[in-house]
């Protein structure tokens, strides 16, 4: 534990069923609840249903939630770990596909990065299931990489990409 309070967005995914939790929503629900146990839950977004992006064919169930909490940025990588296997994670068979996902985004202290963690997540920025959720509850908060805001990452996101002026293919 730090002594100071840290400011955390966790991203929440799940596309497989829990024999007592039910459906992904429910899940994804649950995980909250239990993520209330680390400190303090300030913000949480809807549950949204998104399209699988990789090899699994389920439909996910996704969230974004703001957590208050005096652990350190391992510390709370562990626990979460701990919380995604209550949930029978290690079960999955298939990458992609598993009853609970809990990555960290961003936190108040900028960057970190070790061998087993990175924030900000490598990859936020493509993943408009992270970024939709997450811009509705926090979408004032900047990436430390680049100063936008999680906002206009998820505008970005959605916006119609021009096309490559530099290139003249046609
Ligand atoms: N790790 C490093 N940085 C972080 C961080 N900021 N937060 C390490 C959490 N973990 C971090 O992750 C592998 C390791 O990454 C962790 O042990 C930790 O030390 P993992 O969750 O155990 O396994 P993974 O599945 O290989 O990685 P990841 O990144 O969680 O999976 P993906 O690539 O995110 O794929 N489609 C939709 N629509 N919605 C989804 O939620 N999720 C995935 C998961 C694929 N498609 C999806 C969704
Ligand atoms: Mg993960």
């Amino acid at each position: 534990m730090s002594e100071a309070s840290q400011t955390y967005l966790i991203a929440l995914g799940s596309n497989r069923r829990h024999a007592r939790f039910g459906a992904p929503r429910d899940i994804v629900r649950a995980a909250i609840g239990l993520l209330e146990e680390l400190g303090s839950v300030t913000a949480r977004s809807q549950v949204v249903a998104s399209p699988p992006l990789g090899p699994s064919r389920r439909r996910f169930a996704n969230a974004a939630v703001v957590l208050e909490s005096r652990l350190s940025p391992r510390a709370l990588l562990a626990r979460l770990k701990a919380i995604e296997t209550d949930f029978g994670r290690r079960r999955a068979r298939r990458w992609g596909a598993r009853v609970l996902d809990l990555d960290i985004v961003l936190w108040s202290g900028g960057l970190f990065a070790d061998r087993a963690l990175s924030i900000p997540h490598r990859e936020f920025r493509e993943r408009g299931f992270v970024l939709g959720p997450a811009s509705d509850i926090a979408g004032d908060w900047r990436d430390p990489v680049g100063g936008r805001t999680l906002r206009q990452l998820s505008r970005r996101l959605s916006a119609p990409k021009p096309l490559d002026r530099g290139r003249r293919a046609f």
